[in-house]
């Protein structure tokens, strides 16, 4: 197949790439490369040397013989650039990673509000309505998440996207219905793909476009089978505030010596994927894609569940590491409980990677090896969901003694 990676230079984007193209199809990377310049708004880096996407895209070459397109685009900005593209090049499937992805980042001020909605609705929007334009009936696999779905602890198990419900008529007859799932997303980001939820609803029904939506949990880990064939090929790992993900942060927390910095009591419950059973799930969603004419076919893409605190002891166990309890800055249930569906990953073939494989610890050892690249002021986690909460968690004792001892 001919493949389009939208954000194909990102975390997830560029191992999937990588599993792609050695699989044998044909791969182009879109990006706008707007993540690097966040790290650079920031005034971080990624703890791995990530060298430039064209290197990147050589290196691969140069080890495989296999070809990886890479083309500078902003979807959400250069609207005509990607439709002429996609008429020039008719990929058979379009990936889409390309959205501002930090839930933290995106509540860090008005402006970062606006960045986040504009760029990720923009992105997908442009995309949805250039493929009714250029009569394109490529099968969209686009990057949701779990936390569309949101974290209140009903008792039940978060089904693949859609809700059976009975509605009751004026003729006080019960009819039964299927909706989406009704979204309680608990940041800026989350709101975005909620609202590209209702986006690819619309465009399935309406332009019959074929749509695959992952909803996918905390990826974690770091390297795949792909990107460990060379050093140059390794992949992006955020650890900063703002971008590093929670089992990633606390597996490099440990291997720098840095309490793992646990939010409120640690009672979030969240789904997990590791990044080489992510870009699987990639693969398998492919080849099982929608008829024109049906619903968006929806999957959650995830393999376990876990408690934060229970990760922080796992890892503390594992790793001799100090566990801080600190003020949470994000308005989130300081408790939930979490069961999720994902019969259909496994219907298709997946094998679950779980953290009992002993991946926890290769991450640890990528850690040691670049923690000279770690800045360690970079490591708290400080946008704040509201201005009261920004107040509080300033003022909180233990944050300070955490900033003093690290
Ligand atoms: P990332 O930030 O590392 O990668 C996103 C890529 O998209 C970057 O390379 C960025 O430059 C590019 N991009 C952003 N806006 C763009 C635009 N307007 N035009 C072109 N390129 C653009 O993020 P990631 O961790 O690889 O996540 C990829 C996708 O998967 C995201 O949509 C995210 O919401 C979803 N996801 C990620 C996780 C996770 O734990 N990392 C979990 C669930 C879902
Ligand atoms: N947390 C801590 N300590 C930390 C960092 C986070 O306790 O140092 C807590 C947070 O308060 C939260 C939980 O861990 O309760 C998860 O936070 P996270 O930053 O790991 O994950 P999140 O903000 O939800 O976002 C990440 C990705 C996002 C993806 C989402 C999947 O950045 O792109 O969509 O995971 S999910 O969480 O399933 O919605």
């Amino acid at each position: 197949m001919k493949i389009a990676v939208l954000g194909g230079d990102g975390f997830v984007g560029w191992p999937t790439v990588l599993h792609l193209s050695n699989l044998g199809h044909e791969v182009h990377i879109i990006d706008n490369l707007s993540r690097r310049w966040i790290d650079t708004e920031l005034g971080v880096q990624s703890l791995t040397p990530m060298d430039s996407i064209q290197e990147r895209c050589r290196i691969w070459k140069q080890e495989t013989g296999k070809t990886l397109g890479f083309h500078l685009i902003d979807i959400a900005r250069d609207y005509y650039l990607l439709r002429d593209w996609l008429v020039e090049h008719r990929p058979d499937a379009i990936i889409h990673f390309a959205e501002q992805r930090a839930a933290p980042y995106s509540m860090k001020s008005d402006r970062h509000k606006i960045y986040t909605v504009t760029n990720n609705v923009n992105a997908t929007h442009n995309l949805l309505t250039a493929l009714v334009e250029t009569d394109l009936d490529a099968h969209l696999v686009h990057l949701g998440t779990m936390g569309v779905y949101g974290y209140s602890s009903v008792g039940a198990a978060i089904p693949e996207g859609y809700l059976d419900v009975e509605i009751t008529n004026l003729e006080g007859e019960k009819k039964a219905m299927e909706i989406l799932y009704p979204t309680r997303p608990g940041s800026i980001y989350h709101m975005t793909k909620s609202l590209d939820q209702i986006l690819f609803q619309f465009y399935a029904q309406n332009d019959g476009l074929r749509i695959t939506d992952l909803h996918q949990g905390i990826v974690w880990g770091t390297h795949t089978d792909q990107t460990r064939r060379h050093p140059q090929l390794i992949n992006r790992f955020d650890y900063d505030g703002d971008y590093g993900t929670v089992l990633n942060r606390f597996l490099i927390q440990a291997a720098i010596d840095y309490p793992l910095t646990v939010h409120g009591t640690g009672g979030q419950t969240r789904a997990f994927i590791h990044i080489q059973d992510s870009v699987r799930c990639i693969e398998l969603a492919l080849g099982d894609a929608p008829e024109r004419g049906e619903r968006v076919r929806i999957f959650n893409q995830m393999t376990e569940t876990h408690r934060v605190r229970d990760l922080a002891e796992l890892i503390a166990k594992m790793t001799g590491a100090k566990v801080a309890y600190l003020p949470n800055p994000r308005k989130e249930a300081a408790e939930n409980d979490l069961v999720v569906k994902n019969d259909k990953f496994l219907a298709l073939g997946l094998e679950p990677t779980t953290l009992a494989e002993g991946l926890l610890e290769e991450v640890v050892d990528v850690a040691k090896k670049f923690a000279h690249r770690i800045d360690r002021k970079r490591v708290p986690a400080v946008s704040a969901w509201t201005k009261d909460i920004a107040t509080r968690v300033e003022k909180d004792p233990e944050r300070n003694r955490l900033k003093s001892v690290s």
